[in-house]
């Protein structure tokens, strides 16, 4: 339990592993009552307390009994919130260790240069944007923070993990630069990335993609960090359990919006850290109480309600809500008006007070009640404008922070009420801030002698005439500021934020693991869902990377057969299994243990992808290589989580994205919500996802090798391994598994595509069928129909990547623009298919604009067949004819093609089409599917 914070945390008895864990808000009152008269002498005496002393004298003596009853371990409920004051006490505040005076100073250079950045970036002519005023109300809870709690990546703990509000960004260069970590240039190129040329410019917020050695965590996203920020510190102590890391001295810290706390990927995941007692796990919500364009809840108070969210949910919650100007008033509040009067004021109003005069606060908010407004009576007007809010009070966020640090056993959310643009007259508790994002000559003057920084007016005048800006301000490298802070990042492991790649590539598995894949199934038709879980076993089996590989599903492992993984792999669980299991007696028992390997996220695909991103980038924040294989419904993938898909990419995460169940007629009975026709597109708009859609189980044999040496691996050109994710789309359709073919051309299958089977010899007409995926048997069919009915030779051709043979046109292209001289380039689905002018007809399960991504390159006539529209629940034939894509439609298209180009008597298409009666679903009402259960 938390030691500094008494009005806070549940009571003891409602700690977690106790059976009392379940109870959120039980009363006591369904107990028999086993001595009525005591009680009610107990009643009568409150009664009496209220009708002598009033409602705020019971209230106070109530809160007085709980805490009383919490310090004696008597298990009543939690409140869900306190007053709006700060939790801690000033008679609870730690001993601050630093200097203050000096922390101040280094504030005032940071909130400077962060506002001059900004403002310089929108100069005439460039103006390129950026946020001034979220920095500006945050910048005493980051700098305490990097002065005193935030440890580096060469502390010995192996230092902190730090995910930093996005567009607060300004703020955390301004202090590298400081620190001497960025030229006053690169400043002056914020949001440049590309004119100065590679590396020279500074991105808008945190992405580890365009800056890898300084950012680590994308944040920018709203929403985004509050999730991936509980799942990595949960993938902390999964590291822990697993045996391979020690993650004890390890913390993660998030800071976030209280705008931002709106998108429910914040709030969505909070019980799942209370659950797993993640005290590892440090929040700051900045709670200027505005937004963008307004307030954040103007009627209402965002502090008091996330307080009740984080409390009803198991957290520890912080509030700091006034600096310690108002200790004194609050010690002679006596009779409670001055705490009422606090509880009762809606956001809105705080807003308008803190840009109001003294004089306006003195009648608005102390005047109406004629004891508060005595209360200020000694007080002049200025200083009541200057009574601040806690955030911005250094050592009410140092006491809050040191408290959260040594919370025990629940997650801490430190709520810090501040005011957007603090310090900058034109922008504080202003709507419209998010608009200015240029500071005038009179508004840097003003914001200069609110800083106290000797910059001249001369200095700044002719720096504004210049370049429409002020100059920075750097005291010199040997100033006491400057060694302060450097000493201070020294004593705690070094600067931040950093991104170090310290792992150890993982020596691969040989040829051997791939060989049963390779086989085939002989006469058995096998789902390559199961051919892919059956690589992964094995891969599991591995010495040197069986345990790095973390399986993870949101809820449907026994969906894709996973089960049996159970027994051996068994579910990670910080608490292990503290009960029988109901199938105990079954082979494929459920088994949870600390150690276990398989992350089983509940329904949760947005908490798998945290996990995926948190184990696919922990070769980077641990140094340890991790192998997610993330498997999940191929629909609630891209289409669900796609924002978090382009997080992962953006922090180089890498590893297996495996979207079952995939296409739009195969999972058979599920209908619109769940038929995936179009996840491959979405995929393509990813530029780190590589997708593959294997028709057969070597093909998943060799993709799955594929990524694991391009992401595992170590090649000339990628010495540490590629940057990519591998999206791999499987099916639960059994289908035939021919072995592989002894030359087959494993190249083009990694390209993207290679043909299956040669036309046949002899005269007539050819056309070219390609399919992916589940499509192949339709025009294995096609082939076969093509020539017994109408006498058509066809070869087939097996397409893994729509996507990748797309990239590679759209990459030849480019190549060629800019080699005008060269000999140019052929994009490879050109040279694949080669001269011939027989007609290409291609199919999958997938909307038609999925094949359609290669058209430019086919160099023949191409005819796609697609998915195309919702879903619905029938059996797979029927699914397929509706929407013309079985093998039936591939014969009719192909004769179509041969009829407009002269090579076959048009009559015969009319003849397929009244044969096959392909417009007509109803035709295939008596035909039988196998398989069919998901
Ligand atoms: C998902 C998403 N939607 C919208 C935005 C645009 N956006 C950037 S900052 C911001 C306001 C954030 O407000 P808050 O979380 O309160 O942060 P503050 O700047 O007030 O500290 C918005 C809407 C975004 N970055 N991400
Ligand atoms: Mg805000």
């Amino acid at each position: 339990m938390t030691t500094d914070t008494p009005t806070s945390g549940p009571t003891p008895a409602a700690s977690v592993g106790s059976s009392a864990t379940v109870i959120h808000e039980g009363l006591p009152t369904q107990l028999p009552d086993i001595d009525p008269d005591e009680t009610q002498d107990w009643i009568d005496s409150f009664n009496a307390l209220i009708d002598e002393r009033g409602r705020e004298r019971a209230r106070y003596v109530m809160l007085r009994l709980l805490e009383r009853a919490r310090q004696k371990q008597v298990g009543v409920p939690a409140l869900r919130s306190t007053d709006y004051i700060n939790t801690i006490p000033p008679e609870r505040e730690p001993w601050f260790p630093g200097d203050e005076e000096t922390e101040r100073r280094i504030r005032s250079y940071i909130r400077w240069n962060a506002a001059v950045t900004v403002s310089s970036a929108n100069r005439k002519g460039l103006e390129v944007g950026g946020h001034i005023a979220t920095y500006q109300s945050s910048a005493s809870l980051y700098e305490v923070g990097f002065n005193h709690f935030f440890r580096g990546k060469d502390h010995p703990g192996g230092g902190d993990q730090l995910f930093l509000q996005g567009h607060a960004s300004p703020g955390i260069y301004a202090r590298a630069f400081l620190e001497g970590r960025l030229s006053e240039q690169q400043l002056l190129r914020f949001r440049q990335e590309v004119q100065h040329g590679p590396g020279a410019g500074l991105s808008s917020y945190p992405h580890p993609r365009l800056m890898p050695e300084f950012w680590e965590f994308p944040t920018v996203s709203m929403g985004l960090a509050g999730i991936n920020s509980i799942y990595q510190a949960r993938f902390n102590r999964y590291l822990a359990g697993r045996g391979i890391k020690d993650t004890s001295d390890q913390r993660v810290w998030a800071f976030l919006g209280d705008g931002e706390m709106a998108e429910p990927e914040s709030l969505g995941a909070i019980r799942v850290a209370a659950r797993e007692e993640l005290d590892n796990l440090t929040w700051v919500i900045n709670c200027n109480l505005q937004q963008l364009d307004g307030p954040v809840t103007g009627n209402g108070k965002i502090i008091q309600e996330l307080e009740a969210n984080f409390r009803g949910a198991g957290w520890n919650v912080i509030k700091v809500v006034w600096g310690r100007e108002w200790d004194a008033l609050l010690a002679r509040d006596v009779d409670g008006v001055l705490v009422n009067k606090m509880n009762s004021t809606p956001d809105g109003a705080f807003q308008t007070f803190s840009v109001e005069s003294g004089a306006y606060n003195r009648e608005h908010f102390f005047g109406p009640d004629p004891r508060l407004r005595a209360m200020v009576e000694h007080m002049s007007d200025r200083q009541i404008e200057k009574l601040p809010r806690g955030g911005h009070d250094y050592r009410k966020v140092y006491a809050a922070f040191d408290a959260a640090t040594k919370t025990v056993g629940q997650p801490t959310v430190i709520l810090a009420h501040t005011i957007k643009g603090w310090t900058i007259d034109a922008l504080e508790g202003k709507n419209a801030t998010h608009q200015m994002k240029k500071l005038t000559k009179d508004d840097l003057k003003k914001f200069r002698d609110r800083l106290y920084l000797p910059i001249s007016d001369r200095d700044l005048e002719s720096a504004y005439e210049a370049n429409g800006t002020a100059p920075f301000f750097h005291p010199g490298a040997d100033s006491p500021e400057i060694e302060y802070m450097l000493e201070r990042r020294r004593q705690l492991g070094g600067s931040l934020p950093k991104r170090v790649n310290r792992s150890k590539m993982l020596t691969l598995p040989g040829d051997s693991v791939y060989a049963e894949l390779r086989k085939g199934a002989g006469n058995h038709k096998v789902a390559t869902t199961m051919a892919a879980v059956r690589l992964l076993r094995d891969w599991m089996k591995d010495p040197e990377i069986g345990k790095r590989i973390v399986p993870i599903a949101p809820d449907e492992y026994r969906t894709f057969g996973m089960d049996s993984m159970f027994p051996s792999a068994k579910v990670y669980d910080p608490l292990g299994q503290t009960f029988e299991s109901v199938d105990r007696n079954m082979l494929l028992q459920y088994k949870m243990s600390p150690q276990g390997q398989l992350l089983h996220e509940g329904i949760s695909e947005a908490g798998a992808m945290a996990s995926a991103i948190a184990a696919g980038s922990s070769y980077t924040t641990h140094g340890e290589q991790m192998i997610p294989f993330y498997i999940f419904y191929s629909m609630f993938g891209f289409q669900r989580t796609g924002d978090q898909i382009w997080a992962m990419a953006d922090q180089l995460a890498r590893g297996f994205l495996v979207g079952a169940t995939a296409g739009r007629t195969t999972l058979t009975g599920e209908g619109l919500q769940h038929a995936d026709g179009h996840s491959p597109l979405l995929a393509s708009t990813n530029p780190a996802v590589v997708h593959y859609d294997p028709a057969f189980s070597y093909e998943v044999a060799h993709i799955m090798r594929s990524g694991l040496e391009r992401m595992y691996g170590s090649t000339e050109e990628h010495p540490q391994g590629e940057d990519v994710i591998f999206y791999m789309t499987v099916y639960n359709e059994p289908v035939p598994q021919p072995a592989e073919p002894a030359d087959l051309d494993v190249a083009g299958l990694l390209k993207g595509m290679y043909r299956v089977t040669e036309v046949e010899q002899g005269e007539g007409p050819r056309v070219r069928l390609l399919a992916s995926g589940v499509g192949f048997p339709w025009i294995d069919e096609a082939r076969r129909l093509l020539a017994e009915d109408w006498g058509v030779r066809a070869e087939t051709w097996s397409v893994t990547s729509w996507n990748e043979l797309a990239r590679d046109g759209v990459e030849t292209g480019k190549w060629n623009l800019l080699h005008p001289d060269e000999a140019p380039r052929t994009a490879y689905v050109t040279e694949a298919l080669g001269d011939d002018t027989a007609p290409v007809v291609a199919v999958s399960d997938y909307m038609a604009a999925v094949p359609l991504q290669i058209s430019p390159w086919v160099p023949a006539d191409y005819r796609v067949l697609g998915a195309d529209g919702f879903g619905f629940a029938d059996t797979r034939p029927a699914a397929r004819r509706f929407f013309q894509i079985d093998a039936e439609s591939v014969v009719v298209q192909a004769l179509s093609a041969l009829a407009e180009s002269g090579e076959i008597d048009p009559a015969r298409v009319g003849e397929a089409l009244a044969k096959y009666r392909i417009d007509d679903p109803t035709a295939v009402a008596d035909r039988s599917q196998e398989g069919g259960a998901a």
